[in-house]
């Protein structure tokens, strides 16, 4: 059966309907970011840059850096966008437009995000560079999803009752990235954590400006978790989305992080856009390696 017009919705000219892009625009390699300025920054070192598009926050370049074909998305802010720039990604190459048929032959993709995130830990100080090797996700979003089977529910469980999680919230679950990727991408230079995925970035995070809070300790209840030495390290607002659907779709994900505040210290770098340049640069090296 075809899969009807209403559920994968293409535009007059074939291409998905969020992204804009044709099944020939993608590489298999591809980078997230947040920002749709940042789709610029990390082309600016390819050889050359053969496909540009965009739509709403949804931007998108398609060349080369150093020989291997990569292309480069932005996904705005949180995990809702996720959902939409990882099912339309995965349509691309795993659904026949045109007969709007799944493939017999499946493609994985490797999907690697360069965000900005803050740190909640001491020890893990501004300009670090953190690559999240697990993800807590505090949005609902895998929870739509037949999803058991890629969650961590004993590390859910516990970070649940170390932080005496207020129900109403959502129902945290816990996901991991690619282990090969992970491999590929860190080295020294990175830090290896555990990053904590929020549906705002005031309250949710902990940051007060006009209004109360639930839980005023919640990040220092996150640091202090531990899950057989796991603890958190970051928040931010995509990586669990990522890991949870590129896991359930059969892609590969790694989450590299650039730490540009630190919430236990108080600190906010004093050059964010050179510490996530110099970030983009390792990550495209370690691409290509
Ligand atoms: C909030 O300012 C945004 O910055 C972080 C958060 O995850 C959120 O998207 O990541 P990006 O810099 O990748 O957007």
């Amino acid at each position: 059966m075809p899969i009807k017009a209403s559920e994968l919705i293409l535009n007059p000219d074939g291409s998905v309907y969020h992204l804009n892009l044709l099944p020939e625009h993608l590489a298999t390699t591809i980078i997230t970011v947040g920002d749709p300025d940042r789709v610029g920054s990390v082309t600016k070192h390819f050889d050359s840059v053969d496909f540009t598009t965009h739509k709403r926050e949804f931007h998108t370049q398609t060349g080369t850096y150093k020989g291997k074909k990569i292309t480069v998305i932005s996904t705005g802010i949180g995990t809702d966008n996720i959902d939409i720039v990882f099912n339309e990604l995965d349509a691309l190459v795993n659904i026949d437009l045109e007969k709007r048929e799944i493939k017999s032959k499946l493609t994985s993709l490797d999907i690697i995000r360069i965000g900005t995130s803050g740190s909640i830990q001491k020890d893990i100080p501004i300009d670090s560079f953190l690559i999240s090797e697990y993800a807590a996700g505090f949005d609902s979003l895998l929870h739509f999803y037949d999803s058991e089977h890629v969650q961590y529910f004993k590390i859910s469980e516990a970070l649940k009752a170390q932080t005496n999680w207020f129900v109403k919230k959502s129902d945290p679950y816990v996901v991991k990235c690619s282990d090969r990727l992970l491999k590929k991408l860190s080295s020294g230079e990175t830090v290896i954590g555990f990053t904590a995925t929020n549906v705002g970035f005031y309250g949710p995070q902990g940051r007060i400006l006009r209004l109360a809070i639930q839980d005023n300790e919640l990040n220092d209840k996150l640091a202090n978790f531990n899950y057989e030495g796991k603890t958190i390290t970051n928040l931010e607002m995509e990586t669990a989305g990522i890991y949870g659907i590129s896991n359930l779709l059969g892609h590969n994900s790694l989450s590299m992080n650039a730490i540009i505040a630190n919430r236990a210290t108080g600190e906010f770098s004093d050059d964010p856009k050179g510490i996530v340049d110099t970030l983009i640069k390792y990550t495209l090296d370690k691409i290509v390696d």
